[in-house]
């Protein structure tokens, strides 16, 4: 490859996740968006086992709980020799102190603005837990934050280390195709989707609406940017405050206002 003065070569993030069951993440490497993006290695994921990391005979990754009790624990030295292997792997690529996470009910909530602030990232390493959780002492030998994906129990964090990873990959500059990348510069930015019409224009007399087919764009923009505005008022108020607003939103939202207290009725 050639390099060319002034053309500054960036490293391809890595991500390193640390899993009883690397072969669930298939679902991430071998589809869609997340899936040609590690094979245009616009990133790279390694996994690591921590039953490779086992001393014994029969590879031990858990035992039962001190103090009693239903479920098992993951042992803290397969979990510290395998953090410690990927730490060393990183050092050598000259990634100092990556950031680690455990996925956990414990954690701060993943929302975008975090997944912006993670896609900065040089490298990022992920622990997913399984049984009732890991040995406690494995965050006094190494700084870990947590993450959580919502209130719900679950089986293990694979899934929300998966569904971290693919909101994070699809962000990578290049791994959203041309049919996708519309969703990049979306005015909507932090609104709910506006709702979405495709062939035929009229479904067994259910029409679609006539302003996205009368071919003024801004008139479509206007309209896209009202419904938006319209959904996440009703659905999501929340969102609307966590934001700041443009002139034109001001202006639509007043609209708005008058639109959904006749529909809703007066309260
Ligand atoms: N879950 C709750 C309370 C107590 C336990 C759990 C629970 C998988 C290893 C953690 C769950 C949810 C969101 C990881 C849940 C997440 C997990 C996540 C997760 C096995 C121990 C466990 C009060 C939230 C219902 C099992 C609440 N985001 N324990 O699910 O890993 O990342």
């Amino acid at each position: 490859m050639l390099k060319c003065p002034g053309v500054e070569v960036h490293m391809a993030p890595a991500y390193h996740v640390i899993t009883l069951f690397p072969e669930m993440f298939a679902a991430l490497t071998e589809f869609g968006v997340s899936g040609r993006a590690v094979k245009q290695q616009l990133c790279s994921l390694k996994f690591w086992n921590p039953r490779d990391f086992t001393q014994d005979n029969y590879h031990t990754v858990d035992d039962r709980p001190f103090g009693g009790g239903p479920g098992m624990v993951m042992l803290v030295e397969p979990l510290d020799l395998a953090l410690t292997a990927v730490k060393a792997t990183l050092l050598r690529q000259g990634i100092l102190l990556p950031r680690m996470i455990y996925l956990s009910p414990q954690g701060r909530r993943l929302d975008q603005a975090l997944v912006q602030e993670l896609l900065q990232e040089p490298a990022l390493v992920m622990l997913a837990g399984r049984y009732e959780g890991i040995d406690e002492r494995l965050f006094a030998r190494h700084s870990i934050e947590e993450i959580s994906l919502g209130d719900y129990v679950l089986s293990g964090g694979e899934l929300p280390a998966m569904v971290l990873l693919d909101a994070v990959i699809r962000q990578i500059p290049g791994a959203l195709g041309h049919a996708d990348s519309a969703k990049e510069d979306s005015f909507a930015d932090g609104l709910l989707d506006c709702p979405h019409y495709t062939r035929p224009e009229d479904y067994l007399g259910l029409k679609s609406p006539p302003v996205l087919r009368g071919g003024n764009h801004a008139e479509v923009t206007r309209w896209r940017l009202r419904q938006a505005l319209k959904r996440t008022s009703l659905r999501r108020p929340d969102l609307i405050e966590q934001r700041a607003m443009s002139s034109l939103e001001k202006e639509l939202m007043t609209e708005l206002l008058g639109e959904i207290r006749r529909e809703v009725g007066p309260e």
